[in-house]
């Protein structure tokens, strides 16, 4: 298939991970049946028409939520990650595998080492509430550049210890507000908020905003997770592409 828009490649020190807008990847995991056509045309759509990756916007101080609610609230059941928990998070892991360079494990100090980025956003739930706040985190990229994604990677798949999982194209993998967030309004990350790290992906409804991170796959496809749809939301209903 020729390429609607030249193919454009993303340099960052030295590795080059595709976030341009090419024919094939104008087509979720999720295209297959009753939603299908609908689930593509807003995911086609989107990716033509944002693919300069534009900001969500941000806000002040002063907008932020005095009262944010938490979803879930009740503590995912683990026993690792309850003792851990109370342990402030010392054995908490982020592992990172599939098409990288260096799979790795990060520490929630080693995510700290990063240059941090911070950002006041509106979350907007599909349930009709939204509320605003200010997260706190390293930029995705900065971790999928230090393991050294591979060309041909085309998906981010997440984990959380929730039994959640979920995924991102490079386009929202790389977007400057995609983070992993360890901090929320000044703060560690609340537990009901999904500590110690959760997913902001400023672009996309809060269903795609994971909590409770414990690990990525970068893939180049989505057919060998669950029922290929990539994402547990997906297979329940959801849009994969949650674009706002
Ligand atoms: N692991 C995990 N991530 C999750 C959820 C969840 O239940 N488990 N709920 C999602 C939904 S629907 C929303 S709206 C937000 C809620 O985030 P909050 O609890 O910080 O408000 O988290 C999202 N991420
Ligand atoms: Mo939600």
């Amino acid at each position: 298939m020729s390429n609607l828009i030249t193919r454009r490649r993303f340099l960052s020190g030295a590795i080059a991970a595709s976030v341009g807008v090419s024919a094939s990847n104008l087509v979720p995991p999720d295209h297959g049946g009753l939603y299908g056509i609908g689930h593509t045309l807003t995911y086609a759509a989107h990716r033509l028409l944002l693919f300069r990756q534009p900001l969500a916007r941000e806000f002040s101080r002063d907008q932020i939520s005095s009262n944010f609610p938490a979803i879930n609230t009740t503590l995912p059941e683990d026993d690792f990650y309850r003792s851990d928990m109370t342990a402030g998070f010392r054995e908490w892991r982020l592992t990172v595998d599939g098409l990288v360079a260096r799979p790795s494990e990060f520490s929630l100090a080693d995510l700290k080492q990063y240059p941090s980025r911070t950002q006041i956003t509106m979350h907007v739930c599909e349930q009709g509430w939204s509320a605003i706040a200010e997260w706190t985190g390293v930029p995705l990229s900065s971790v999928l550049n230090a393991v050294g994604i591979q060309p041909q990677a085309k998906y981010v798949f997440l984990n959380c210890i929730d039994g959640w999982w979920d995924s991102l194209d490079m386009a929202d993998a790389f977007h400057p507000q995609t983070l992993l967030a360890y901090g929320m309004n000044g703060r560690d990350l609340p537990v009901p908020h999904g500590a110690p790290v959760r997913l902001r992906v400023e672009r996309q409804l809060g269903y795609k905003n994971l909590k409770y991170l414990m690990s990525m796959t970068v893939t180049d496809t989505a057919k060998e997770w669950g029922k290929g749809q990539g994402a547990q939301g997906a297979e329940n209903g959801y849009s994969w592409y949650a674009g706002i």
